[in-house]
């Protein structure tokens, strides 16, 4: 689908390609059987501007537009799915509401470092009581004196451990619910601000997924991202952009299963021939690559309208419905395609099917993206 694309948007693609296959494949199955954090991967990222991909060189970003983000976090999920929602969560959900909604002054002090991959970023909205229901939050930020004093407890932050700089939403004026929230960036070591548990999961398992625990957690004046009482806004602009970084993930992941198959499926012989030859197989790999294709094209019109500046909410939780859950579908076709070997840890498409699981659930489950799909559909 070059056609498509400009010049510009296939080399930054075919770059990040390279690297991923380079660089980030042969450590994933490693990394993720190990639970290890590809730190190296991310500072390598990061003098590549993959930490920055949509945001301007004067903050240190890479100057380029989201649809070549949406492309990077493809092409880095078709290798590592965790790698791929490291640097989605960070730049998405940490880097942009700082450029969206921070002052100059916040933008120069924490943008450059980010977007180079010097320091990593996350934002913590859910909590054990707040998940779908975001407007839920249980944190409070309270204006005493000079300083707000934050309590409360956030949970499943992805790149939770490794942030030193997170986004954090916290409830102001909780009577007013989602016109009583705000957001604040926390720096590591920040007295009274510490990570708690971290999950064992099911897949992307080379990422973190933080609980962090706020006592009596004091921020100046200047930590306050956006205005008082407009953090629930922030957080919904924040997770429009999120869902296509996840959308684009998926696709990756979905790639990824499709490239393995085709591969599998000219090497593997049964009675006497490639299984490629029987319909069985060519009907599930027409049908991945259709559904491939369609995310593909919901993603790409949904990047176009950002990069537009037209509204896309609806689009983006239509492109992420749709890829997360083609992605879970063509993992699980890989797999059969595989036979048992794919059920072995031999081959990748075991992993594919456990990372694609949670592009269906984070950043809104696929029962909030056609709540929201339909939201904006009766109005
Ligand atoms: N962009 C801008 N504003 C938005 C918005 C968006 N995408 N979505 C909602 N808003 C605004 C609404 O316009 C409304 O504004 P007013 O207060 O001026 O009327 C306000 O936000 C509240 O909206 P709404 O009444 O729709 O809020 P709800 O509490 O019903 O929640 C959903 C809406 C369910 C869509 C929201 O809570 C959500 O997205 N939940 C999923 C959260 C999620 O993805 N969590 C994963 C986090 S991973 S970091």
């Amino acid at each position: 689908m070059d056609y498509l694309l400009t010049d510009e948007q296939i080399m930054i693609r075919d770059m990040v390609e390279k690297f991923s296959r380079e660089e980030i494949g042969p450590q994933a199955r490693e990394n993720q059987e190990k639970g290890i954090f590809p730190q190296d991967i991310v500072k390598k990222a990061g003098e590549l501007g993959l930490m920055g991909v949509a945001y301007p060189p004067e903050y240190g970003g890479a100057g380029m537009d989201f649809m070549s983000y949406m492309l990077a976090i493809e092409q880095i999920s078709r290798y590592c799915a965790s790698t791929g929602v490291i640097v989605s969560a960070h730049s998405s959900l940490c880097v942009d509401p700082i450029f969206r909604f921070g002052t100059e002054e916040q933008k120069k002090k924490y943008l450059p470092d980010l977007c180079q991959g010097k320091k990593i970023g996350c934002l913590a909205l859910t909590e054990p009581g707040a998940g779908s229901d975001a407007g839920a939050t249980k944190t409070t930020a309270k204006l005493e004196g000079d300083h707000w004093v934050l309590n409360g407890t956030k949970q499943f932050t992805t790149n939770g451990n490794e942030a030193e700089v997170s986004v954090v939403i916290a409830s102001t004026d909780p009577a007013q619910k989602t016109r009583g929230i705000s957001a604040f960036i926390i720096e590591k070591g920040t007295p009274g601000f510490k990570v708690g548990k971290l999950e064992h999961k099911l897949g992307i398992k080379s990422t973190s997924t933080a609980e962090f625990i706020l006592e009596d957690c004091k921020l100046g004046k200047e930590n306050l991202l956006g205005e008082v009482n407009k953090g629930f806004k922030l957080s919904m602009v924040t997770l429009d952009g999120g869902r296509l970084g996840i959308a684009s993930q998926a696709l990756g992941i979905a790639r990824a299963s499709i490239d393995d198959s085709i591969k599998f499926a000219k090497e593997r012989e049964q009675f006497d021939q490639p299984i490629a030859n029987f319909q069985a197989i060519q009907w599930m790999i027409a049908d991945m690559c259709t559904e491939y294709e369609a995310s593909w094209l919901l993603t790409y019109r949904a990047s176009l309208m950002k990069d537009k500046g037209l509204p896309y909410s609806k689009e983006a939780a239509m492109a992420k419905l749709k890829a997360s859950e083609v992605a879970s579908f063509c993992a699980a076709k890989a797999i059969q395609i595989h036979g048992g070997y794919g059920y072995t840890t031999e081959f990748d498409v075991e992993r594919y099917l456990r990372d694609a699981k949670i592009t269906e659930i984070y950043e809104g489950t696929s029962e909030i993206m056609r709540l929201v799909i339909s939201a904006n559909m009766l109005k």
